[in-house]
């Protein structure tokens, strides 16, 4: 690869950290961990507090508690707090203390005598579906089919985000090297994908699970052309089945909820920037249109 002035980069011995790299999240990406300011995390009535943003990672958990909501869990009513990354609200003290990792979301359980953190999403996910004992087979082999596909997204994400997504949208640079790598592999795991859903209705089987519910947000968004504006580039109109799957799953009462919490971005009406109550639905979205309508 070339840098700006065509000289080959040459690694040093010790790669230092001395200037920003001009990427989307270069003002917030360091090469150490911890917080950098004191500011506890906010706490609110309900059981569940949720520290989050409406990224894919974030959208699998508000879905997963609006889908435990929808079959009447009245102990999934939860908070979900606005973190937003990219003011570095993921390296205050107190949600260094919710996850040591500073990445959204996650998640504090309340209900319990002494609060449990949870963080990294496949393990909200699974910390969730146990706790209630829901959207996660117990039939042994049906749980292990479920769970290999859940690990599956947490291994396979990163290259779709940060490989696919990174190199092709983000970068100051294009290097065709890093794109070509990382289409090949996201095209290739589309693919996993699509055979799967050719002889399954669900991700693990006849039943809607954890596994679609941390698959979705991801695949079906990139199955979709939603994410990276790379629809076209890697031609996702031919993984039909993933499509077909993506379009039933967002058609969910739970899903469309669970998309708007903790969302920023697009349409005002699709977006609940914290969620406090089932009422904020309504009332948030339509003062929010009110606003824009007076201004
Ligand atoms: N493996 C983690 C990934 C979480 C993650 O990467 N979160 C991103 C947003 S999608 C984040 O918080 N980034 C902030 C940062 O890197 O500083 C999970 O699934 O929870």
């Amino acid at each position: 690869m070339l840098m700006d002035d065509q000289t080959p980069y040459v690694p040093p011995k010790v790669w230092i950290w001395n200037k920003p790299n001009g990427g989307h999240f270069a003002s917030i990406n360091r090469p150490v961990a911890g917080a950098t300011h004191d500011k506890e995390l906010p706490r609110g009535k309900h059981p569940l507090q949720l520290y989050s943003l409406a990224t894919p990672n974030g959208v699998k958990v508000t879905v997963m508690l609006e889908e435990l909501l929808a079959l009447g869990n009245e102990g999934a009513e939860y908070d979900a707090w606005l973190v937003n990354i990219r003011d570095g609200a993921q390296f205050s003290s107190g949600f260094v203390g919710a996850n040591p990792n500073s990445k959204i979301p996650a998640l504090v359980d309340c209900s319990v005598a002494e609060p449990v953190r949870v963080f990294e999403s496949g393990a909200i996910l699974l910390y969730l579906a146990e706790k209630f004992g829901t959207l996660v087979p117990t039939d042994p082999a049906l749980r292990a089919e479920c769970m290999s596909w859940l690990f599956w997204q947490m291994g396979s994400a990163p290259y779709l985000g940060g490989g696919f997504g990174h190199f092709y949208a983000y970068a100051p640079i294009k290097i065709e090297y890093a794109i070509d790598r990382f289409a090949m592999e996201v095209k290739r795991q589309l693919d996993v994908l699509n055979q799967r859903l050719a002889i399954s209705r669900y991700i693990a089987g006849d039943d809607y699970t954890i596994a679609d519910i941390a698959i979705w947000p991801w695949y079906g968004g990139m199955a979709k052309g939603h994410l990276y504006e790379g629809g076209e580039f890697l031609q996702v109109h031919e993984y039909t089945h993933v499509i077909r799957w993506a379009d039933e799953i967002a058609q969910r009462p739970a899903v469309r909820r669970g998309r708007m919490v903790n969302r920023v971005m697009g349409p005002l009406e699709t977006q609940l920037h914290e969620r406090h109550d089932a009422s904020d639905f309504e009332t948030q979205t339509q003062d929010k249109l009110q606003a824009a309508g007076s201004t």
